[in-house]
Formats: structure tokens, sequence, C-alpha cells
């Protein structure tokens, strides 16, 4: 047998635009996918993500092997232990002579990955990742010098580069960011429309049955399981989306509603993360749905954002700043977590629709894991690693190194300020304000204290006072600040003293 170049392709990459498939050669090449344990183990990831992965990368294989390509394929059930000895068995099948690999996107692996060529005895190229719009050492370049990394003037400089919304050197329609327009609470405005029906072919259903014999224990409602898993699919979603969600999409993108947990979004990130969709192509339909006039100039420059300047943003920052980043806590949270965040058991309402359709569906949108499970999580001083491991077990599109900015970074503060320039803490009143869960809540979110009062409301006031010293240094926290100092003392009493005591006991909440 001639020997032949091997090409590793994980789970979340599978894209004809793979750096090392670009340049492969059919007959020359064998490609290895493979189901590992220790992939599917490291954390207590929700069953949809495993039933995308496995099931996409069955679909690629296939694809693959259609487009000439040798592929060697490890199954869930063949006991490959991990990703190494998934690439030692395929060398012993056929004798490479290298092997190659696109940069992961953890941490973890790519550490693991450094002893790789001497432990499998060939040269192992570890290429980067074409995929993504700026490169880790763009971003390096970028932030070099900077005392701080603010989001907003990096996707300036995309914008720029990329030369997405722009009229010549300036920005369509003369502001950056559309933001302000884009932030209605949900009350019921307008008819949300139905998704696509999702639809189960056999090799999905293949997979869900070995998903529920081998992780009984994970979260993940698999009869709800509605997630495409090859790229024509879920290019057919992102055609829904930009068709029937995208001229709302700004409007609501900040909304809470009981109704729906997809409101407008693009549910798109879980295939963005995995290689079923590419961020510029997407970016690009955005563009043109906007310049064909379906959809406002703060639709598509709020969607853009995300992908071009949020998402690029946070893949940078993650790796400027590992491996060190994983263990900041400045706020000093250890709390632990309450056991409902398994199960979303509790009555607080928002809450528990966010934690349960974390826990059952893979999906919860950007506010619900920010302003109200993230700001729970921050204004109850819950523990920052399990916070972390948390977000990154519950959802479809969780890997570390977009999982762990937003939480660690974003919602929990807990990096002093590096990605977000004030905490994301919140009272009853923003999440009222932002949807309609509170109407059906046992608790008012406005009372502050006594029996019924929104748990949000102390907590939120709590936090300020516990951690006056830090944000006092913080322009942006002046006023809120000055008012809680200004309020009598025997009031502010009251508030603590509230906080107190739903922190001594939060099961009960
Ligand atoms: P839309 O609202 O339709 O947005 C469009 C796209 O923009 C998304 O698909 C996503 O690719 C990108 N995007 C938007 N915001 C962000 C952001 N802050 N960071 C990176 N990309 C962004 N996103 C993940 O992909 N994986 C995670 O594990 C993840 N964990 C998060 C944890 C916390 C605490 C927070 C606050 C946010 C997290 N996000 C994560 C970002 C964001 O919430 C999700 O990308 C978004 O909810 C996915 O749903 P969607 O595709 O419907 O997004
Ligand atoms: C998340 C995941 C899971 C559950 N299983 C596999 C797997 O069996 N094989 C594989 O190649 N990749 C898997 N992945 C994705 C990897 O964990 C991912 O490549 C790394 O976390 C780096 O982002
Ligand atoms: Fe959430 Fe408080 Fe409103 Fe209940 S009252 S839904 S806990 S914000």
């Amino acid at each position: 047998m001639q020997p032949k170049v091997g090409i590793l392709i994980l789970g979340d990459q599978l894209s004809w635009h793979h750096p090392a498939l670009t340049e492969a050669v059919p007959g020359e090449t064998v490609v290895i996918l493979a189901e590992v344990a220790e992939e599917a183990l490291y954390v207590r990831h929700n069953r949809h993500k495993i039933v995308l992965l496995f099931s996409a990368m069955r679909h690629f294989a296939t694809a693959l092997q259609k487009r000439g390509f040798d592929v060697q394929y490890y199954r869930f059930e063949d006991g490959v232990a991990s990703l190494l000895e998934a690439c030692s068995r395929a060398h012993a099948t056929w004798e490479l002579d290298q092997l190659q690999l696109c940069e992961p996107g953890e941490y973890r692996l790519s550490e693991q990955m450094e002893g790789w060529s001497e432990q499998l005895g060939i040269p192992v190229s570890v290429l980067a990742d074409s995929r993504f719009l700026a490169s880790r050492s763009d971003f390096a370049d970028w932030a070099a010098g900077r005392k701080q990394y603010r989001m907003e003037y990096f996707y300036r400089e995309m914008r720029k580069r990329y030369g997405f919304l722009m009229e010549g050197s300036q920005p369509e329609g003369g502001k950056w960011n559309y933001d302000a327009e884009n932030r209605s609470g949900w009350r019921g405005q307008c008819e949300i429309p139905a998704r696509l029906a999702p639809v189960l072919d056999d090799t999905t259903s293949e997979v869900i049955e070995t998903v529920l014999a081998h992780f009984p224990y994970n979260p993940g409602d698999l009869t709800a399981f509605r997630w495409s898993v090859t790229h024509e699919a879920a290019q057919a979603e992102l055609d829904w989306f930009c068709e029937h969600a995208l001229p709302l999409f700004g409007t609501y993108q900040d909304a809470l509603a009981e109704s729906s947990p997809w409101l407008f979004h693009g549910l798109i990130s879980m295939y963005l993360n995995c290689g079923l969709l590419e961020p510029l192509a997407v970016c690009e339909q955005v563009e043109t749905a906007y310049r064909r006039g379906h959809c406002s100039l703060a639709a598509a420059e709020g969607f853009i954002r995300q992908v071009l300047g949020w998402r690029e943003y946070v893949r940078g920052l993650y790796w400027y700043q590992m491996p060190d980043y994983r263990e900041l806590n400045a706020l000093a949270a250890v709390r632990p977590l309450p056991e409902w965040f398994w199960t979303g058991s509790t009555d607080m309402r928002c809450l528990s629709q966010a934690l349960k359709q974390s826990l059952d569906l893979g999906y919860a949108h950007h506010i619900q894991r920010l302003m109200v499970i993230g700001n729970f999580a921050l204004i109850a001083g819950l523990s920052v690693s399990e916070v972390c491991d948390w977000y990154l077990a519950v959802y479809t599109d969780a890997y570390e190194w977009v999982e762990l900015p937003n939480t660690l970074g974003m919602a929990l503060f807990a990096d002093g300020g590096i990605m977000a320039s004030k905490p994301y803490a919140a009272s009853g009143k923003y999440i009222q304000k932002q949807g309609d869960h509170c109407k059906a809540c046992r608790y008012d979110p406005k009372k502050v204290t006594g029996d019924g009062a929104c748990p949000y409301n102390s907590l939120y006031w709590d936090f300020i006072h516990r951690h006056s010293e830090l944000l006092g240094q913080n322009p942006r926290m002046g006023l809120i600040l000055g008012g809680w100092r200004k309020r009598a003392q025997e009031d502010r009493q009251a508030v603590l003293e509230w906080a107190e005591n739903i922190l001594d006991d939060l099961s009960v909440l």
C-alpha cells in the first residue's frame, strides 16, 4: 500500500474549507474522523450537541467518499478512547507518512497535540484555522499595546478590512453601530414565525439511539432534536432566517418571550461552530438581504456585528489570554451552583424557562444567557468555575474558545473588565422591561424585600454593595453607586438582610 497523508478532521471542523482539505489530493489522502470517548466525556455535553456532531461527522464522511477520498471513520461503539488513539490506529492501517491537522478550538487539545508527532512517530503539521476571519496573530497585533480590548474598536477594523456595510471608508448610514434601535422588549407585538420542521434521517435516528444508550445522564431531550446535520440543511435554515426572521432580528434582539425560545434569532451558532456554515458567507448573505431592501440597516448591522465582531473577537481574546484566563476570578465568586441549575426547577419564571430550554433543547438566546442566567450567577456570586462548566456542558454551540470569554468575561466579570467595560448586573426591572415572564411569576418585580419580592432585586443591590470598592473605580458605575449610597441606612440594611436570607439557601427559590 502507498503511504498516505492523513488528515484528522475534528467534530467541530466539518468544512470543505478545512485548511488541510483544500490542498488534499483524493487517492493520496486518508481523512480520519473519530467519535471518541475522551471528547465526548470531558464535560457532561448536552445530548443535542453529541447527536449533532456525530450525525454531521457521519454525513461529512459520506460526502468526502463521494469526492473520492479514502475515509477512516471510527464510530463510538468501536471503543476508541482518544483522538490520538484514532490517529495511531489509522496509521497502523494506512501507513501514513504524515498527519495534518487544523488547530483545535480548545487550549486543552492544542496542548495535547504538541506531543503527537513524537507519540505517532510521523511528522504532524498543525495548520491555522482559515475559517475564522481574524487569525490569532491578527488579534494579537490588534491587541498589542492596548490597555483595553473593546469589541467595538476591533469590529470597526473588521468592517473596514472586509468591507461589510461600508460606503468607501465610512460606515453605511454614517454610524458604526445601530444598537440603540435594537432594544425593544417583548409584549407580543407580532406573530413569531414558526421554524422549519425538523427532518430526521436514518443516520440521525441511529445516532440518537447510540447517544441515548451511552449518555443516559447527560442533559438534552432528544425527542425535540431539531438541528441540521448537513451543509445543505444548515444553509436552508439560514435562508429561512434571512427570509422570515432577519427583518425583526434587530428590533427584538434583546427581548425575552414566554411563548418562544427562538424569537427572531438566527439559530446558527451551532453550525458556524462546527463547520456546517462559514462566517464570511453568512455575513455576505445578510448584507445582500439588506442591499435588496429586505431588511433595515439596523437589522443587518446588528447581525453582522455579532458574527464579524463578537464571534471573532471572543475567539481572538481566548487565544490571546489563555491559559491564565481560565483561572481568573476577580470578584472572588465561589458559592456552589444550586442543584436546580441542572433541572430548571425554580419559581423564578424567567430563570426557570431559560434553564429548562437550555437543558432540554441545548439552546438559549443571548439575553437569556447573559441577563437571565448569567446575571443571576453574577449577582449571587456563584462559583466561576462551576458556572463555566455548566455553560460548556449545556449548549449545542459550546466550545471553550467561545464559551469561556462569554461566561467568565462578559457574564461574570471574573476577568475584572478585560472584556466588558462594566458588569452586566441588572435587577428584576430590566427583565420585566425586556419580556413578559413577570406577569405569571410567583415573584413581584416591583418588590425588593418581603414575601414575594423578586430575588433579582435585593441580590442586585447586594452585589453593588459587596463590590462597591471595585465598582467605585469604574466611571460607568458612578451613578448607580451614588444612588445606593444616598439611600437611608435602614433601607439599605433591610435590602442587604433580605439578600443575605436568599443567599443562605438558594435551593428554596
Ligand atoms: P443570534 O442571536 O442569531 O446571533 C448570530 C450569531 O452571532 C450567532 O450564531 C453567533 O455565531 C454570533 N454571536 C452572537 N453573539 C456572540 C457572542 N457573544 N460571542 C460569540 N458569537 C456570538 N455562543 C456560542 O456560539 N457558544 C457558546 O458556548 C456561547 N456561550 C455563551 C455564554 C454566555 C454566558 C453568553 C452571554 C453568550 C454565549 N454565546 C455563545 C454567545 C451567544 O449567546 C450565542 O452565540 C447565541 O445565543 C447563539 O444563538 P443564535 O445563533 O440564535 O444567535
Ligand atoms: C464536542 C465533541 C464531542 C462531543 N465529540 C467529539 C468526537 O467524538 N470527536 C471529535 O473529533 N470531536 C468531538 N467533539 C469536538 C471536540 O471536542 C472539539 O474539536 C474540541 O473541543 C476543540 O474545539
Ligand atoms: Fe424573573 Fe423576577 Fe420577573 Fe419573576 S419577577 S420573572 S424572577 S424578573
